[in-house]
């Protein structure tokens, strides 16, 4: 496969170089941090000293310092390949390597660029960053077999398996499941199993979304009552692999009728689950899924190096990224009950074909995709219903968070673009989920702007 070559030319070069301290620059977010840790882990195995920095995104003051910076060989991982001209203008005379799967910046460019996208594989489902750099370390070292796993973690994090992987991703899970490290079992996919009260995994569930659950303790133990489950066994609040046979199955069939009505298909909520065959049982690190949310957690919270350490599998880091995982839960929780009690508020614009959340300063800038994933899953909007979030940042700027819901052929890129030719800022990101950062006084045209270019989509989609 072209692929595989090219991955296979990349360890030759690296391999050519004499190697002092390599730099590693990588994403901020479950993949970028499953790929430094990947990328860590083998360069430890090779003896090659490393210097790690987790950044949100790449910009010019972050290349200036690069650039000053004494190391000849510079890593970035699942991130890079939107700023190729950047890059090399910045860093010229450096070795730098990309191995990023977002798509990339439409230039020629001589630095060591890896991605699928150059191959006809499609980064945004058949491999993830992580992936990327499993490839190139498992050409590195067969041994580095053994981090196949985190690679599946990566994928999952950018939501790259539903209900299975393709492409790549496919190839990486059964080297995941070779190396002893994830098994496989069929079940109820919901979040927390491990390690929750049933009724408290009920409430977190924001996929799959349970309309009248989530978000809500007191729904969560109404409809457990409905369907006839006790909510504790022995004095004690029962988990979710605590369920007999019986329960599990008034458990599926409850969820699935509160779901029906939803676009996606109600029994979504049924499907493979990965088990991390070294991690204890009712850990968050057990169930793949929930460790993908764990490193998200830890880049959203602005601790990746938390992250980094669970990765690599240090256990007092790892409580640590635990109790940092909780918090972020609860903030998640209260995003959530944020958006409901400001639905009828100028705050949210609710349009056929289209809504914009404006959070300001009430939802963590680096929470409002997560909250318009969440919103995009559940089914109080349309099939291809656009949303829009807004949010401040730390630094004053504005984060814009787009989504749609259920299944659309609609590119949120393209949408964020047209809204961007008028107020100016940078975006990126994937089809299904695209985002970007403008100046806060753009924030009012921004949203005048959009209600424009939604309410075109919105038209232009009902006569298709
Ligand atoms: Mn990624």
């Amino acid at each position: 496969m072209e692929f595989l070559q090219a991955v296979e030319d990349v360890v030759k070069e690296f391999n050519n170089l004499e190697k002092r301290t390599v730099r590693i620059v990588g994403h901020l977010d479950a993949d970028g941090i499953s790929s430094t840790s990947i990328l860590i882990s083998a360069l430890k195995r090779e003896n090659i000293k490393f210097n790690v920095s987790i950044i949100k995104q790449i910009d010019q003051n972050i290349l200036d310092e690069l650039k000053k910076e004494d190391y000849p060989i510079i890593f970035f991982v699942d991130l890079g390949s939107g700023n190729l001209s950047m890059i090399e203008k910045a860093l010229t005379g450096k070795h730098v390597f990309i191995l990023d799967h977002h798509k990339p910046e439409d230039v020629k460019t001589n630095l060591i660029h890896l991605n699928p996208h150059l191959y006809e594989m499609d980064g945004d489902i058949e491999l993830s960053g992580a992936g990327v750099v499993y490839l190139f370390a498992r050409k590195l070292n067969e041994k580095n077999k053994d981090l196949s796993y985190l690679a599946v973690i990566g994928a999952i994090g950018d939501m790259q398996e539903s209900k299975g992987f393709i492409g790549l991703n496919n190839e990486i899970l059964k080297d995941a499941i070779q190396s002893r490290k994830i098994e496989i079992k069929d079940g109820l996919r919901m979040f927390g199993m491990q390690t929750r009260p049933l009724h408290k995994v009920l409430e977190y569930s924001t996929d799959p979304y349970v309309p009248g659950v989530t978000g809500n303790e007191k729904g969560a133990i109404r409809f457990l009552g409905e369907i006839g489950i006790e909510l504790k066994e022995n004095g004690k609040f029962k988990k979710l692999i605590h369920l007999n046979q019986d329960d599990t199955k008034k458990l599926i069939t409850g969820i699935i009728l509160r779901r029906l009505g939803s676009e996606d298909k109600p029994e979504d909520v049924l499907g493979p689950i990965y088990l991390l065959t070294n991690e204890e049982e009712e850990n968050p690190t057990k169930d793949a899924r929930e460790f993908a949310t764990l490193l998200n957690a830890c880049g959203r919270l602005n601790k990746p190096s938390l992250g980094i350490g669970t990765c690599l599998g240090n256990v007092n880091i790892k409580n640590k990224a635990i109790n940092l995982l909780i918090d972020y839960k609860k903030e998640i929780i209260n995003s959530l009950n944020w958006f409901y009690s400001h639905r009828n508020t100028s705050d949210i614009v609710e349009r056929k074909g289209y809504i914009i959340i404006n959070a300001e300063d009430n939802i963590r800038d680096t929470l409002i995709g997560t909250l318009a994933s969440m919103i995009s899953k559940s089914n109080l909007y349309a099939n291809g219903t656009i949303i829009l979030a807004l949010a401040h940042t730390l630094e004053e700027d504005t984060k814009v968070s787009v989504r749609i819901c259920g299944n659309s052929s609609v590119d949120t890129r393209n949408i964020l673009n047209d809204i961007l030719k008028v107020t100016g800022g940078i975006g990126g990101g994937h089809k299904g989920a695209a985002g970007c950062l403008i100046l806060q006084e753009k924030e009012e045209e921004f949203i005048k702007t959009a209600e424009k270019v939604l309410g075109k989509v919105a038209i232009e989609e009902e006569i298709k």
